[in-house]
């Protein structure tokens, strides 16, 4: 079997949540690869809503095995809260979630080093979520970290003491930052025992036999490709790779294994944190999508930026991660817009170009194609037959111009809103 693999082709937020519980039912097992309790996961469903940060979206469906990936890192505290939150609402976690030896682990320092860079920034910050991501990913690549296969180790109390002393010499570099993390590490190190009772497992091995013994898998992407280390706009990106190729290395499955690539989008565009937005948009329509579309982050409920949809952000990152079906997500958002724009090409310090822009700081000005709206509900309808001409060109637009199927169009966010072509 090939692992299947779903991710964001936007900055994050597009619903990936919802479409992995959708696609789940096919699926035996859902992977995490790349992300921490950065991400925020919201799922709806028999009236509830949920919010995962750390755990798959495959923790609902009784037969699904959920594994968080070596590439993960982890915030113990903020993982043993949602456990407790899951098994309130009934869900058995133990018997569903195993977690991989080679994760990184998020200590209380990481947060405070995320924090105190972000406050040295000033105007500058990225905008992190301050979950210690950017610091943990740093002591993984710097070859310092802890991970959790260590917890089991006689040596892991006295290792936790190096690595927390090392930071707070780190700390004490950052003039006026004051910090205490007296409960926090309290917390922390009660969930470490927690993260003992779960199966730790050599997530390699396991991924790859199951594949052998012809289990499905699904591979779950957190955030979104345009905030992925290496192609999203550095600085304002997330510290891991969240494009496609970062399930290989975050799950340790060989490029060949990968089957299909479902690419999410947003039938418009949203941005939480700072960084290039071309067509981000200040004005009424931008208030109505924010509103209509409850775009806040589901994290740190930051208000999300909100602009037009921008196809060669989307061309982009289809590209990079070798998109095979499209799914568009909160067509609904739309309903009520008269006019829809579409960016085809930017406008770059003067020049016309149809690619990414190196620069973050350049004039980005997006050239658009304007569509008619709908304008109508279309919350009820559960057959692309039915949909509206005006949407129905727009996703025909958008598989023309990107060469990929929309086979999955969402037009609300329940489980049944969701249309399959
Ligand atoms: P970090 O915390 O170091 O990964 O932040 C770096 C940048 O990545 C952005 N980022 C995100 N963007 C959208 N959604 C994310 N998850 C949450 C959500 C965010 C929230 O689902 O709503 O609740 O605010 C996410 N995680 C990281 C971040 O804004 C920085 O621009
Ligand atoms: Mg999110």
């Amino acid at each position: 079997m090939k692992l299947d693999v779903v991710l964001g082709l936007q900055w994050g937020d597009e619903g990936k949540g919802k479409v992995v519980d959708v696609l789940t039912p096919n699926y035996n097992c859902i992977a995490r690869f790349q992300g921490g309790p950065n991400a925020g996961h919201s799922l709806h469903f028999e009236g509830k809503s949920f919010v995962l940060h750390t755990i798959p979206s495959g923790v609902f469906r009784p037969n699904a095995t959920n594994i968080i990936g070596n590439g993960v890192v982890i915030d113990p505290v903020i993982f043993a809260k949602e456990i407790a939150g899951l098994e309130a609402a009934g869900v058995n976690c133990i018997e569903r979630i195993r977690i991989a030896k080679k994760a990184h682990l998020i200590l209380p320092t990481h947060r405070m080093l995320d924090a105190a860079s972000e406050a040295a920034k000033g105007k500058s910050k990225i905008g992190s979520t301050l979950k210690g991501i950017g610091p943990t990913y740093m002591d993984k690549t710097g070859r310092n970290g802890l991970r959790v296969g260590d917890i089991i180790s006689p040596e892991f109390a006295e290792r936790y003491e190096t690595l927390k002393n090392k930071h707070i010499g780190l700390l004490s570099t950052y003039e006026g930052f004051e910090y205490d993390i007296t409960d926090y590490e309290k917390e922390w190190l009660a969930a470490i025992d927690i993260l003992r009772q779960f199966p730790i497992i050599e997530s390699e091995y396991v991924v790859n036999e199951m594949l052998l013994g012809g289990e499905t898998i699904l591979a779950e992407g957190a955030q979104g490709s345009l905030l992925d280390i290496d192609f999203g706009s550095y600085p304002f990106v997330t510290s891991s790779n969240t494009i496609c190729a970062g399930a290989c290395t975050g799950l340790g499955i060989a490029p060949r294994s990968i089957g299909e690539v479902f690419g999410i989008f947003k039938a418009y565009c949203t941005r939480v944190g700072s960084g290039p937005f071309p067509t981000e948009l200040f004005d009424a329509d931008g208030d109505a999508m924010c509103t209509i579309g409850r775009e806040f982050g589901s994290t740190t409920g930051r208000r999300r930026r909100c602009g037009w949809l921008d196809l060669v952000a989307l061309k982009y990152t289809v590209m990079l991660n070798g998109v095979s079906q499209l799914i568009m997500m909160k067509a609904d958002v739309l309903n009520s817009f008269s006019e829809l724009k579409v960016a085809i090409a930017y406008r770059v310090n003067g020049v016309l170009t149809d690619e990414f822009p190196f620069e973050t700081g350049a004039e980005i000005e997006p050239v658009y194609r304007v569509f008619k709206g709908w304008n109508c509900d279309i919350n009820h309808i559960r057959n692309y037959e039915d949909f509206p001409t005006e949407l129905k060109d727009y996703v025909e637009f958008i598989e023309e111009q990107t060469g990929v199927p929309i086979n999955i169009v969402s037009v609300g966010p329940d489980r049944a809103e969701t249309i399959i072509r």
